[in-house]
Parts: C-alpha cells; sequence; structure tokens
C-alpha cells in the first residue's frame, strides 16, 4: 500500500493556468534542507518537492524512496480529472482514495461549506450542546440508511469509526450483563484503518509487524477470497466454506465470550475481493446463531460504490453496526460515523448512562454541512441508481473484456470498484492460471504505466483496481479502460522482454 508516486502523466492540451503555480521549472526537485524558518512556499513543482521531502512525512510510504523520487503534485480536479503541478491530466480511477463519489469540481458542495463556516465554523456535540448541520445529519442518515438504524455517531474518519465501533460493542454487552464477551474477530487481508484498533482489527501482516499488533482480544479468520482458496469448489460452497470458519472460531473461543463479527462487504484495499453470493447470508446466520453483533464495515462500499446506498444491502446482511467516512462527503472534508442499530442504540440509550467515548470534531458543523449537500448530489442526480443501472453493467462489461488479454487471468466488478488479476499464464479457470513471482513486482510495474499513460489504477500484488467517481459516464469509462488496454499491452512487452512469461 505505497502510495501511488510520481511519473509523468499525459500532458493535457486545456489546462488553463489558473491554478498559480507557475510552471518553467519542470522536472524533479533536488532533495535537501529548507533553511529553518525561512521556508517560503514556492508555487513550482521542484521547490513544493523540495520542501515535500524535507518536511512532510507521508502515508504508508517509502520515505527515502520518494524523497528520491519527487512527490507528484495534485493541485486541481474536475469531474473524474485531477491535473498535476506540470499541467498533466489524469483520469482518477481511484475517487481519491474510494471517496470522491460525486467527482471533482462540485460548487454547491464548496458553497455548503462556506456558509457554514461564516456562520459557525464549529462548536462540539459536548455537555448537551448540539448544531443545526449535525442534526439535520443525523435525520438524513437514518433515513437513507436499513430500516432498523435509527442513530448516529460522528468522528472524522474511517479508522475512527472502527475504534467507536469496538468501544461500541464493548459497551453494548456491558449494559446486556455480559462483559466477558469482548472478542472480536475479523479477516486476513482485511482493512479497517491505521489507529490502533483500526490497524489490529485489519488483516495486513505488514501493518502488525510493525509493533505490537494485533491488540488482545482481536482474532481473525481466512477471507473468502475464491481464486486464492477455493480451488475443487463451486462458488457457491466455497461460500459457505468460508462463512463457516467464523463458526469454528466461534466455537474455538467460547461464543460467551465474543462480541462482534467484523467485514467490508467488499474488500476494498485488499483488493476489491467480492465474495460469493452464499456467504454473507451464511456470515449472518451464524452471528444470529449465537447473538453476536455484525459489524459491516462500510467506509469504502457506502454510498453508493457498489450500486446501493449500502453495501450490506445487496449482500443479504443485516448488521448491527455500520461505521462509514470517505464517500459520505465525497472527501470535501473529512467525516466519518457508526450508524448504530435499534438493538445497540437501545441498550445504550435506555440502559445507559455515560457512554465515555467521543471526538472534539465529532460532529463537525461545516464537515456535516457538506455531507447533506453530498448527499442531496447523490438523491437529485439519481447517481447510484446509475451505477446500479447503466454505467456499473457497462463497467462491468467493459472491465470483464480485459479479461481476453494475454496477461489477464480474470476480470471482475462490482457497482464502481473492480479488479483484474495478472497472470504469467492463463488457465482454463481462475484456478488454473499460473501466477508471477510476487517479488517480481510486475503489479507495480504496470501501475508505472498506468501513471504514464494519465489513469491512476491501484496495484495491490499483481491484482489491479479501480474504484473511480460514481459519476463517470459510460464515454469516460470507454477511454479509461481504453488506457487500461493500452497499459496492459505495455506490461506485456515489458514482461515479455525480460523473459518472465517463461
Ligand atoms: N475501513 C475501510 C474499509 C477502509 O477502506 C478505513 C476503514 C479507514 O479509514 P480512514 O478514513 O481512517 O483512512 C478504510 C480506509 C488503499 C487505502 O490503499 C484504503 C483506505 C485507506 C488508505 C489506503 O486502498 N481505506
Amino acid at each position: 500500500m505505497a502510495i501511488d508516486s510520481m511519473v509523468a502523466g499525459v500532458r493535457a492540451p486545456d489546462l488553463e493556468a489558473d491554478d498559480g503555480l507557475t510552471r518553467d521549472t519542470p522536472g524533479r526537485a533536488t532533495p535537501g534542507r529548507a533553511t529553518p524558518g525561512r521556508a517560503k512556499l514556492g508555487t513550482d513543482t521542484a521547490e513544493l518537492q523540495r520542501l515535500d521531502a524535507a518536511h512532510y512525512l507521508h502515508p504508508f510510504t517509502d520515505h527515502g524512496a520518494l524523497r528520491d523520487q519527487g512527490a507528484r503534485v495534485m493541485v486541481r480536479g474536475d469531474g473524474i480529472y485531477l491535473w498535476d503541478s506540470e499541467g498533466h491530466r489524469i483520469i482518477d480511477g481511484m475517487s481519491g482514495l474510494w471517496c470522491v463519489n460525486v467527482g471533482y469540481g462540485r460548487a454547491s458542495i464548496v458553497d455548503a461549506a462556506a456558509r457554514q463556516m461564516t456562520a459557525l465554523p464549529f462548536y462540539n456535540s459536548f455537555f448537551n450542546t448540539t448544531n443545526v448541520p449535525a442534526v439535520r445529519l443525523a435525520a438524513r442518515l437514518a433515513a437513507l440508511a436499513p430500516e432498523h438504524f435509527r442513530h448516529v455517531f460522528f468522528t472524522s474518519s474511517g479508522s475512527e469509526a472502527n475504534d467507536t465501533a469496538v468501544r461500541m460493542a464493548w459497551r453494548y454487552w456491558q449494559l446486556m450483563g455480559q462483559p466477558q464477551r469482548q472478542a472480536i474477530i475479523s479477516r486476513r487481508n482485511a482493512y479497517h484503518g491505521s489507529t490502533i484498533a483500526g490497524a489490529s482489527l485489519g488483516g495486513m501482516a505488514g501493518m502488525h509487524a510493525q509493533g505490537a499488533l494485533p491488540i488482545p482480544g482481536i482474532h481473525h479468520i481466512e477471507q473468502p477470497h475464491f481464486v486464492e482458496l477455493g480451488r475443487g469448489m463451486s462458488e457457491a460452497e466455497f461460500g459457505l466454506k468460508a462463512a463457516r470458519w467464523l463458526e469454528e472460531k466461534i466455537l474455538e473461543l467460547g461464543p460467551e465470550h465474543v462480541a462482534a463479527f467484523i467485514g467490508e462487504p467488499v474488500q476494498g484495499a485488499g483488493g476489491v475481493i467480492i465474495p460469493p453470493r452464499t456467504y454473507w447470508p451464511e456470515i449472518q446466520r451464524i452471528c444470529d446463531r449465537y447473538g453476536i453483533l455484525l459489524i459491516s464495515d462500510e467506509v469504502i462500499c457506502g454510498f453508493g460504490r457498489l450500486g446501493a446506498w449500502f453495501g450490506c444491502e445487496l449482500m443479504g446482511m443485516r448488521p448491527d453496526l455500520i461505521p462509514f467516512a470517505k464517500g459520505v462527503t465525497s472527501g470535501y472534508v473529512p467525516l466519518g460515523g457508526v450508524l448504530v442499530s435499534d438493538r445497540v442504540a437501545d441498550a445504550l440509550v435506555e440502559k445507559g448512562g455515560d457512554f465515555n467515548h467521543g471526538f472534539t470534531y465529532s460532529g463537525h458543523p461545516v464537515a456535516c454541512a457538506a455531507a447533506l449537500e453530498n448527499l442531496r448530489i447523490l438523491v437529485e442526480e439519481g447517481v447510484i441508481d446509475k451505477v446500479a443501472q447503466e454505467t456499473g453493467p457497462y463497467l462491468k462489461a467493459a472491465f470483464g473484456a480485459l479479461a481476453s488479454h494475454p496477461l489477464v487471468g480474470h476480470a471482475e466488478s462490482l457497482g464502481m470498484a473492480a479488479g483484474l488479476n495478472l497472470v504469467r499464464r492463463k488457465g482454463a479457470t481462475v484456478h488454473d492460471c499460473e501466477p508471477f513471482a510476487r517479488e517480481l513486482g510486475v503489479g507495480m510495474l504496470c501501475r508505472g504505466h498506468m501513471f504514464d499513460n494519465g489513469v491512476i489504477m491501484r496495484a495491490v500484488g499483481d491484482r489491479m483496481i479501480v474504484a473511480p467517481p460514481l459519476v463517470i459516464t459510460c464515454a469516460e469509462i470507454d477511454e479509461m479502460v481504453g488506457r487500461i488496454r493500452a497499459c496492459l499491452d505495455l506490461t506485456l512487452s515489458d514482461v515479455q522482454r525480460r523473459g518472465w512469461l517463461g
């Protein structure tokens, strides 16, 4: 999960120099130390790259490598397109980071935030106070969420949302007189954030390895990854088998010790892993059987990514808690939260007393105002219906056709999330394909070509994924998939030249 860095893209003929940046110093920065106290923010790329390398520690980044390469400086966005400081126009195939669902350049969200900043930029929601956008947003979300949800707890990020879900699950079981129910079960290759609870819930070995993680009480089972683990089975059979790993873990821990199970409806950062249709209904049955809370982490899947308001609605789940973030504001302002079902809210409200948890920015009025306008756009423009009925199926066909490429084992999508596997040799079934040796880094090679050719795509090992803004049109999907195909050709030439095809 290193950041996507730093190669040239397609130079846009149509970039207006209206971003205040000069472009007379193209090329890479020479890294170096800025003079303390004298650093003045330059407007040219090289100067920004130098200051970036000198002072800015980026998330999930090899800082030494970034310093040598120089960061790409993004300066402007419009619809599905981004422009960097050197004027390259790039298709944002990742919606920022799975979040800019309504696309860039939405003046009405800017106006809503500015109006709220003018009226009341901040007030807290502690000490029996509230604010207008937070109240309105809570009511709006209650109306949009599945029927058994009427309450919301606000945070500023997905990680905080998941920390909140864990604390809420623990508190719920205390209030229910079963305080020994503390174990939370999650899955390998899940991503639930980067705070200590979030990283513990996540199943990313590389994150656990850099500290004393996971924290005690968090357990992992295998993921429902048919390609990796389903050899010799039908998808339907594998879905049931994968769900029953949960039951085995519950019985191993003792049901009376288990508080909750958490999962993303479709794993996002793990590589757009779409589970078999049989998986989630069986998980639901198991959670019901042992009374365990089900947490549907909708930080990526919520707000239309899969062609429904929430992924759980598509998957046959009836969760008790829904952490969300990202798409609720389309990333214009940070906001997250947890939708709380009646089962949990009734305990908190009716039996509760104080729930000793919250953040300064819980219910931030500017973030909530931006979210309200973002939700208005999603509803009034029929964005999610379009993903379900028009652009999602169009992407499925266009992206699925990439499976004919000699490097592609299989390609699949759901809504506006898609993934394909780069393979050394194709096979009759997904299990007969031969992967490349992981250390060759074919996915990263391919991602480099994508950047060079003006489309942002993520590489998760050798799985290439896209999740473009939900407002992408069919013509734009054609443009994006055309560039992806061209980059697959370039990657194929590379691996042939290097003799990696055998
Ligand atoms: N849950 C899920 C399902 C996520 O995808 C988080 C929680 C944490 O949200 P915050 O707002 O705390 O980042 C996420 C975040 C990637 C990538 O490389 C994905 C995320 C974050 C960073 C990188 O795909 N998702």
